[in-house]
């Protein structure tokens, strides 16, 4: 047994839980942040419930050693494994409960749905959410802290390819129901998040995409859409 950064122990060569005191399953949330909220929402498709701890992002608490031993990316979600095992990475920490209980299938089902999942999941992470992520924290002034330095310039240079990738999305729902096909998957929890996010970012759906805003409500609806 060694020591990293301080606070994480190492066993056999893995990182484990640099809290120590519990050895429980946790999860590391952050509030009303995207990524997080992904985890949240697949979470609650799966039904499954487990503890968590708020990560008050807006009070820096991310960059805190405690949680740096925990992601030395200083980044939510983080999920705590029994075992002391850190996976982080919302999409990571799907694919493990996807393992744990496939059902619902939420990464799709078969090679041609499994490929389809991944490919739309993947251009909305970074066609869409990361666009969103780049105007919000390069332009919100609440986001001076934690952005450094903010690039006002990037903001708006994301705002024209936001809009392209959603006039291409809207194509693609046109004779789909969801992103990714026939079957909600967490391609959907992405998009959702990432179109959700736009508010903050002030941003909005133009008004001609009525697949995209169809789709967009219906996702809503879903319980989960409240996690
Ligand atoms: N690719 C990572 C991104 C994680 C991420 O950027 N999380 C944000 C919240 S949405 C965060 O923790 N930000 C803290 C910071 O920028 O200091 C994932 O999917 O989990």
């Amino acid at each position: 047994m060694g020591e990293l950064n301080g606070t994480v122990r190492v066993r056999d060569g893995e990182l484990r839980h640099p809290l120590g005191k519990d050895d429980d399953m946790k999860l590391y949330d952050g509030g009303r942040a995207p990524n997080p909220r992904r985890t949240r929402i697949f979470l609650a498709e799966k039904g499954i419930s487990l503890p968590t701890e708020q990560i008050d992002l807006g009070a820096l608490q991310q960059r805190t050693p405690a949680f740096t031993a925990v992601n030395p990316l200083q980044r939510v979600p983080a999920l705590v494994l029994d075992d002391g095992t850190i996976i982080t990475e919302s999409i990571a920490i799907c694919r493990y409960f996807e393992e744990i209980q496939p059902d619902p299938r939420l990464f799709g089902r078969g090679a041609v749905e499994v490929a389809e999942i991944e490919m739309w999941n993947r251009r909305l992470e970074l066609h869409l959410l990361a666009g969103v992520s780049h105007v919000f924290r390069n332009s919100h002034p609440a986001m001076k802290e934690m952005e450094v330095p903010q690039v006002p310039a990037w903001a708006e240079a994301n705002k024209p390819r936001i809009m392209d990738f959603l006039a291409v999305l809207d194509r693609d729902l046109a004779d789909r129901p969801f992103v990714a096909g026939r079957n909600y998957s967490v391609a959907d929890i992405t998009g959702l998040v990432a179109v959700d996010f736009m508010k903050p970012a002030k941003l909005a759906i133009p008004d001609g995409l009525t697949n995209l805003k169809r789709w967009h409500a219906e996702v809503s609806a879903r319980p989960s859409a409240q996690a």
